[in-house]
């Protein structure tokens, strides 16, 4: 016998992943675990009849052969009912996972970190042009939109975009989906939402600010993370960490999100004793003081960011500079040699003095300007930026004042320049190796 299931708290990609399964293995059985996600239950309230689902109580386990898993394959995070499959010796386990991390002895992999779980299973639905319902397919859109946060997370790759451009033309149907999703934010969550922005605070660390709320809570409160991801849309911050102290049970729920790729959640959470992505995960820590979990964070993200890529890396050296007594004639023709539309001027100590533009030779009337020494013409209050700063910073001031060249600085020395291209160049991952 084969069972398809998912993990506990069964959340909508859990749930369109199981049911994706089931067109792709048709002879296996679906276990829907005992406990689901708070936003699933009315969903699952109008949907029963049309999914067969079998309780974990209701499987004979020495019958079971084969188990597919979908969206996790980490034993402990399975209905404890199935759990006794552990012991059986040639279980085979096929798992279809979006989550690299799994304690289970897989036979067959279908893992890759994709935006939603229910996406690798839409692959295999597409190239085995297996039909699907309108229904089906506004169920996989539910679990696609919900892990993705509607592909807005960093973690969404274009493999789940093309997912949902070929569940729309199957006829997944947005109303349905809009009514389900929203269900998620009941007042408990809005609540919790108004109480994170309440005690939010933002620190700057490394070029980015990163925002913290802590907050006591009681009890079990599902979807957090929709939660998390709200307050990380008002407060416009690189990354939020929202620090949740269950005072009863003595402990921490860590949830972050990020959206730049200098702060990886998976690493922080991982650090923290939980997983997630890149751009969003979580944590569970016992005894913890809300306090140390932030420093622990801060300072593991100040970590990441010395072994990230320093402006020495990537700005242009060395320079072409003129002293400041150069004639201007001069400095037009180097100018034109070079191709360049600028340039640093320095003093006789080599110190920056200011920098000289193409646009700054407009004010020349009388030829015998010409001949008159480069600093007359120059701008003198320069933007500069300490070689320490990040490239984030540094792409900060460009648009702050409009300009497309930063010197860089370190001990009162230029040490380099940093153009805009070199800073595209960083964004866009085209760094020479
Ligand atoms: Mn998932």
């Amino acid at each position: 016998m084969e069972i398809i299931t998912t993990h506990k708290g069964t959340d909508f990609d859990a749930l369109a992943s199981l049911v994706a399964a089931t067109l792709i293995y048709p002879d296996a059985t679906p276990v829907l675990p005992g406990n689901v996600n708070e936003n699933l239950k009315p969903f699952l309230a109008i949907h029963k009849d049309l999914f067969k689902f079998a309780g974990p109580g209701e499987i004979n386990l020495d019958m079971v052969d084969t188990l597919i898993t979908v969206d996790t394959h980490s034993w402990g995070r399975l209905d404890s009912r199935l759990s006794a499959l552990q012991e059986k010796p040639d279980l085979e386990i096929i798992a279809w996972d979006h989550h690299l991390q799994g304690d289970m002895d897989v036979t067959r992999a279908h893992i890759k970190e994709t935006g939603a779980c229910v996406t690798l299973l839409i692959q295999q639905i597409k190239t085995k042009r297996t039909l699907i319902t309108p229904i089906q397919a506004t169920l996989f859109l539910m679990g696609l939109y919900e892990d993705t946060g509607n592909m807005t997370f960093a973690s969404t790759l274009a493999e789940d975009a093309h997912a949902a451009g070929f569940l729309l033309d199957r006829k997944a149907d947005l109303n349905i989906l809009a009514t389900f999703l929203k269900q998620a934010y009941a007042k408990k969550h809005k609540d919790i939402l108004y109480d994170m922005i309440r005690k939010s605070q933002t620190i700057k660390t490394g070029g980015f600010s990163v925002a913290f709320s802590k907050l006591d809570i009681q009890g079990r409160v599902q979807n957090l993370a929709m939660v998390v991801q709200m307050y990380r849309e008002i407060m416009n911050a690189d990354a939020v960490f929202g620090i949740f102290r269950d005072l009863e049970q003595d402990k921490c729920m860590v949830i972050g999100r990020s959206g730049v790729d200098e702060i990886n959640i998976s690493l922080i959470m991982r650090s923290l004793g939980g997983g997630g992505h890149p751009g969003a995960g979580s944590a569970l820590i016992k005894a913890a003081n809300p306090n140390v979990v932030q420093e622990m964070i801060v300072e593991l993200i100040s970590g990441n960011q010395q072994s990230s890529v320093m402006l020495s890396d990537i700005m242009s050296y060395p320079v072409v500079k003129v002293n400041e007594d150069t004639p201007v004639e001069e400095v037009v023709m180097i100018l034109r040699e070079l191709g360049c539309t600028g340039m640093p001027v320095v003093d006789a100590d080599d110190r920056l003095a200011g920098v000289v533009s193409r646009r700054d030779f407009k004010k020349i009337r009388k030829s015998k300007q010409m001949t008159a020494p480069v600093k007359a013409f120059m701008t003198r209050n320069v933007v500069t930026i300490s070689h320490e700063k990040s490239a984030v910073e540094v792409a900060r001031l460009m648009i702050k004042h409009d300009i497309g060249r930063v010197p860089v600085i370190k001990d009162d020395k230029m040490i380099g320049i940093i153009t805009r291209s070199d800073v595209m160049m960083y964004f866009y991952d085209m760094l020479p190796d």
